[in-house]
């Protein structure tokens, strides 16, 4: 009877060991806000039985990682965040050709997005590049309504402005390109440098400035309107400008790791994500972002992007490698390393 039992426990011992290494695993580097990246990942969970082990960075810090870890990939998808990088991604390849069945119900900007990457990446959502303030801290301050980009290196608003660092922050690199394209390449760099006076912190992560902005910490945070938006929705004093003289955009992206340990789960992963009924969820995380599925819907709170000035944006150009890198080094050359 003992030897019995015996060998009921080691069987089931034995199972149970089988079943572990058969179960399926992901991991997911998230470049959105950690709200959505939790829903995204306990939803894959719940839809496909796969667990989800997910990390959330901004994404220059994702690209870093991914480039750091190419020789032993630990990453399998890449998930969210501004576009640029993940092009750049594709061009260094660092990440996996892959066409999903669902491709052709995305709106146009995401599939030019993925054939710019060489189908290595894909647009999951857009947003525009804005600002935010606080409208208690500016009334307290007896500052005037910034309406426009120029207001911003206005000398009224010495350390009121806080943005992100464009080598950690997708945001605040889309910012740097969205200047060179607006103004042209000198004076994008001389609007970068009249900024930094005004600066109060760079932050690592591109949404920071505006929930720093929503507690009172900083009056104006320069963010994509979505964020800003986000926080309004939260009850924060927060009010989102379009400025006057038209803006850039982002496409939030997703790519499949090259060399990913778990491709066959990091494929459905993505076919998953670019769902309709999946992208319409982004909402209930308080996150605003246009999405690329023509079948989802957006909140009524989410900006408006054709109401919007908003510049051709060259995704190809300031997603390549050589532009992105030549663009972060006369950035710290030229703008980071001056006095404030
Ligand atoms: O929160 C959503 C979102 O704004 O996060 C990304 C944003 O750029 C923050 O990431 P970074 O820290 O890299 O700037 C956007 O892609 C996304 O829309």
């Amino acid at each position: 009877m003992k030897r019995h039992l015996y060998s009921v426990a080691i069987a089931a011992l034995l199972a149970s060991a089988a079943g572990a290494a058969n179960a399926e695993n992901l991991t997911v580097y998230c470049g959105a806000d950690e709200t959505w990246c939790q829903q995204m990942a306990r939803g894959f969970e719940e839809a496909t039985g796969i667990t989800v082990d997910m990390t959330r960075k901004s994404a220059g810090e994702i690209y870093a990682q991914i480039k750091a870890e190419a020789a032993n990939p630990k990453g399998d998808v890449w998930w969210a965040g501004t576009g640029d990088p993940h092009l750049q991604a594709a061009e260094e390849g660092l990440t996996e050709e892959y066409t999903s069945p669902r491709e052709g119900e995305l709106l146009d900007w995401a599939v030019k997005q993925a054939e710019a990457g060489q189908h290595r990446t894909v647009g999951v959502y857009s947003g525009a590049l804005g600002f935010g303030y606080n409208k208690d801290l500016l009334a307290k301050n007896n500052l005037p309504e910034p309406k426009c980009w120029a207001d911003l290196t206005k000398p009224e608003y010495k350390g009121q402005v806080q943005i992100a660092n464009p080598n950690s922050s997708g945001t605040a690199y889309n910012t740097l390109a969205t200047m060179v394209q607006l103004f042209g390449e000198e004076k994008g760099f001389e609007y970068m440098k009249a900024l930094h006076k005004n600066i109060n912190q760079y932050t690592k992560s591109g949404s920071a400035p505006i929930k720093a902005a929503g507690l009172g910490e900083t009056t104006i945070g320069i963010v994509f309107m979505h964020d800003a938006v986000a926080q309004t929705a939260a009850g924060f004093p927060i009010v989102t400008v379009a400025p006057c003289e038209g803006t850039g955009y982002e496409i939030g992206s997703m790519s499949i790791i090259k060399g990913a340990r778990n491709l066959d789960a990091a494929k459905k992963y993505y076919d998953w994500a670019l769902s309709a009924e999946v992208q319409s969820k982004a909402q209930e995380a308080k996150s605003f972002q246009l999405p690329s599925n023509k079948s989802a819907t957006q909140s009524p709170l989410a900006p408006d992007l054709s109401t919007i000035k908003l510049i051709d944006y060259d995704f190809k150009k300031y997603g390549s490698s050589e532009e992105r890198k030549r663009l972060l080094k006369k950035w710290d050359d030229e703008v980071a390393s001056l006095p404030q």
